[in-house]
């Protein structure tokens, strides 16, 4: 096992034992500390706390644990994202808007932002100008603001298995309404896999924040 294989075996048994306790203090200064030991913020995101996050998810699952710990979990971890993650990744980037604009949200009846906001701000970071239309997003909505803001790509992340078939309603109004030609539909999120977004006709499937990225410079016509 290399030292950094280690050192974020060591950050996931720290962070594990915060998100327990909901220990908002100790979550942010354990990113502090581990940013300073010289891992990057996407690194620290990606092979610690998403992970972590999933395994939360599983043992919520078994009925390990319930609602008031993925709720402790979930406040510890979007504290980590506000005070550290989020300055440390813009402060690495130069932000610019002329890439495209994306239009950005979770599905209808979903609340779950944790990865949605990841990818907004990775997506901006690397120069798209995102409209994040926040949560629990309708299709309605998601088509108005894409059209309002003329955007390239329309991007949406699902966590439930229920709100996952809104995501196909989307691009059938899209046909409906004769816009389909004018939207690139990205979608994402743990349950969404590429068969997935193959089968209800999405132009692409997003399996993390850096792919996000990768994949919406190829839907403005960059090169990957
Ligand atoms: Co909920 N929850 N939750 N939850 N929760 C899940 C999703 C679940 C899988 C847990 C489980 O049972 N194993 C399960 C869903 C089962 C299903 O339908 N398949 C579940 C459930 C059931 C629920 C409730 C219904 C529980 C209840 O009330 N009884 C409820 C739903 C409320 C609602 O939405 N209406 C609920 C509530 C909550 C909290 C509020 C407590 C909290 C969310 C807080 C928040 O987000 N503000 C929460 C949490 C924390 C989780 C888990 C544990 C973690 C989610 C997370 O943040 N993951 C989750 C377990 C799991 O995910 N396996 C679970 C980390 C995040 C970084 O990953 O979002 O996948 P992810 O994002 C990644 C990639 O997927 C990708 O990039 C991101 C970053 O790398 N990606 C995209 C995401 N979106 C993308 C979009 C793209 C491209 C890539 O393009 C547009």
């Amino acid at each position: 096992m290399s030292s950094s294989d280690e050192q974020m075996e060591a950050f996931r048994a720290e962070l594990g034992e915060a998100l327990a306790t909901g220990d908002e203090a100790r979550g942010v200064a354990l990113a502090r500390a581990t940013l300073e030991s010289g891992v990057g913020p996407t690194t620290m995101f990606l092979e610690g706390i998403q992970p972590l996050l999933y395994e939360v998810g599983k043992r919520f699952e078994k009925l390990e644990i319930f609602l008031p710990d993925l709720m402790k979990a979930a406040k510890v971890v979007k504290a980590m994202q506000r005070d550290v993650l989020e300055p440390a990744i813009r402060q690495s980037s130069e932000e610019a808007t002329e890439l495209g604009t994306i239009v950005l949200g979770t599905s209808q009846g979903d609340i779950h932002d944790i990865g949605k906001n990841m990818v907004g701000l990775m997506l901006q970071v690397n120069g798209f100008k995102v409209i994040d239309l926040g949560t629990n997003v309708s299709v309605q909505d998601f088509i108005k603001a894409a059209r309002e803001n003329k955007a390239q790509v329309i991007g949406v992340s699902s966590l439930l298995t229920p709100s996952m078939p809104y995501m196909g309603d989307l691009i059938e109004r899209l046909k409906g309404l004769g816009l389909r030609d004018e939207f690139k539909v990205i979608v994402g999120g743990a349950p969404v896999t590429d068969a997935y977004a193959q089968r209800i006709g999405a132009d692409a499937y997003g399996a993390d924040a850096v792919d996000a990225v990768r994949i919406c410079r190829r839907l403005v016509g960059l090169e990957e």
